[in-house]
């Protein structure tokens, strides 16, 4: 993860600066750290690194991936995805439409029936491992188009994204011919078809959090991936074809929100995953309300990283960087409120500023990258607009001095104090690189401002008492709680959220349970 690379320099390799390209306010105190520590311009220079994209070949247009096989789209239409770094066009996409999903469905019911249900566990399990293997084979190839697509820095789709990918298949293999274990006690029964559709910020990795559990409870699959970042659900199809996996057991169906929808409502659809924003979750909800299909919501998130004035600060301060810029702060789970003790708030502020003037931004495909691009215009603008809105509520921003690409969609790390918990920064997922500062006095307080949220899915708590972790832990209202962390995955812990974070669990023993149906 993030938290454990090392800091690198702040010197610009590019010299054309332009504000954030949107209606982010020009940073007022922005041209130097206001801080006893680094100032100025760095001593050390970084040469380019960049990772090679050689060993990608991005085709000139992608179809649909049925039955195991590429179609075109019925109805002829394509979309196009674009490199957010350099705002160049990729690929043309196919643009599935709803009678595209009746197809894929109709493959992936006629597999389940016919082939995958009838296989003995351990024959799927097998599926799964070459699967892992083949993804950790050609993971350079995937960290590469990932970046591309999605402008998330190398380092982390090389690092984070792919391996964990990977990861995921590995774990849920094993538990293939244990499905008995995961339900003591009953009979454990695949769903059938289980719909499943994802967005733009962990493109690769939302797809392994959702095929992985689903193939190794029993089921078959029919998953659409976000229209901004499609390239390596395609990409994974191959994979599907160079695993020998029989045909329509898993279908990827690209297309808009509509197509989606036409997917998650069929009624040979027997469990529905979403994973994305709270308002698309709600309307998936209405959608099949009432056709008793099991739905599991992994939503939006506005998570506390608590500060104690015991921490160990310089960590904490990685802990809370990582928090937020991890992904340039596009992660459902980011640590978006810092939420500092009055006591040390001045000198921890005057690290954490230091510390942002040591991000590099630019190029996702430079190897020293710490933040890159933001996915698309339309969440650049989004961002913008909540930054706006933040500075027009009467919050203090801060951004470090920096240059951008002249290309691309880049955000500045933003940093807001003097934040009230009624601005709009402090309520609303800002899903870009963007920290609300917010102090308290005493425990009771913390606790009490962590919560004050719509949402709950995960939260941070720095501290070197034991004991404070566990009081703390236990009355924050979130369904992950890091301890001196932040931003930690791991294939064998559940993960997902409270209120409007949505709810069913993702990952580990729990991940599985919302594949099966036991009798
Ligand atoms: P959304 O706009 O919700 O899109 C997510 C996916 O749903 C995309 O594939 C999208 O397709 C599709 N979609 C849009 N409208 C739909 C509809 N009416 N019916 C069915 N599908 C529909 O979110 P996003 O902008 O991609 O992602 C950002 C949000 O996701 C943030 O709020 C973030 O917190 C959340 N998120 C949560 C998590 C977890 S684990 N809780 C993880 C990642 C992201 P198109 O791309 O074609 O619009």
């Amino acid at each position: 993860m993030p938290s454990e690379e090392t800091p690198k320099s702040a010197t610009p390799r590019r010299s054309a600066s332009r504000a954030a390209g949107v209606a982010a306010p020009a940073p007022a105190a922005t041209v130097t750290p206001a801080s006893s520590g680094l100032s100025g311009a760095s001593p050390w220079a970084y040469a380019p690194a960049p990772e090679s994209r050689e060993i990608v070949t991005i085709r000139q247009r992608y179809g649909l991936f049925i039955d195991g096989k590429e179609r075109a789209p019925s109805g002829g239409e394509v979309t196009i995805t674009y490199n957010p770094a350099t705002e160049e066009p990729l690929a043309e996409i196919a643009k599935g439409t709803p009678a595209d999903a009746d197809r894929a469905i109709e493959a992936a019911d006629r597999a389940y029936r016919k082939v995958w249900s009838k296989l003995h566990p351990r024959e799927r399990a097998k599926y799964l491992y070459r699967i892992s293997r083949i993804l950790q084979e050609r993971s350079r190839e995937f960290a590469v188009t990932e970046t591309m697509d999605s402008g998330k820095p190398i380092r982390e789709s090389r690092d984070v994204d792919v391996p964990l990918a990977a990861a995921h298949f590995w774990y849920y293999a094993g538990w293939a011919d244990k499905l008995e274990y995961a339900v003591p006690g009953r009979r454990p029964e695949a769903h059938g078809v289980v719909g499943q559709v994802i967005p733009w910020n962990f493109p690769l990795l939302m797809l392994a959090w959702k095929i992985a559990p689903a193939l190794a409870a029993g089921n078959t699959v029919v998953l659409k991936p976000a229209s901004t970042t499609p390239l390596t659900a395609l990409l994974f199809a191959d994979v599907c074809r160079q695993a020998e996996l029989p045909d329509g057991v898993v279908n990827i169906v690209t297309g808009p929100g509509s197509t989606g929808m036409s997917i998650v409502t069929d009624p040979r659809v027997a469990k529905v995953a979403f994973t994305g924003s709270t308002s698309v979750g709600v309307t998936i909800a209405k959608g099949i309300a009432g056709q008793g299909k099991g739905l599991t919501l992994e939503l939006g998130g506005k998570a506390a990283n608590i500060v104690f004035e015991d921490a160990a600060l310089d960590q904490a301060v990685e802990g809370v960087v990582n928090g937020i810029f991890f992904n340039q702060g596009e992660v459902c789970c980011a640590g978006s409120r810092l939420l500092v003790q009055e006591s040390i708030a001045e000198e921890f502020l005057a690290r954490l500023r230091d510390r942002m003037s040591m991000l590099r931004i630019g190029d996702p495909m430079d190897k020293n990258t710490d933040i890159g691009a933001i996915n698309s215009k339309a969440q650049m603008e989004s961002i913008g607009e909540l930054v706006a809105s933040g500075v027009a509520e009467g919050a203090q921003i801060w951004q470090p001095a920096c240059d951008l690409p002249t290309r691309g969609w880049f955000f500045r790390p933003t940093l807001f104090t003097n934040v009230a918990q009624s601005h709009r920064i402090a309520r609303e997922e800002i899903f870009g690189p963007v920290l609300a500062t917010i102090t308290f006095r005493t425990v009771a307080e913390a606790i009490e401002k962590a919560n004050n949220t719509a949402y709950g899915l995960s939260a941070g708590i720095w501290t070197e008492k034991g004991s404070r972790i566990l009081q703390v832990a236990s009355a924050l209202k979130a369904g992950v709680v890091w301890a001196n962390t932040f931003n930690r995955f791991d294939p064998t812990a559940p993960f997902g959220g409270y209120k409007e974070s949505g709810y069913g669990r993702e990952g580990g023993m729990q991940g599985l349970h919302a594949y099966l149906r036991s009798s």
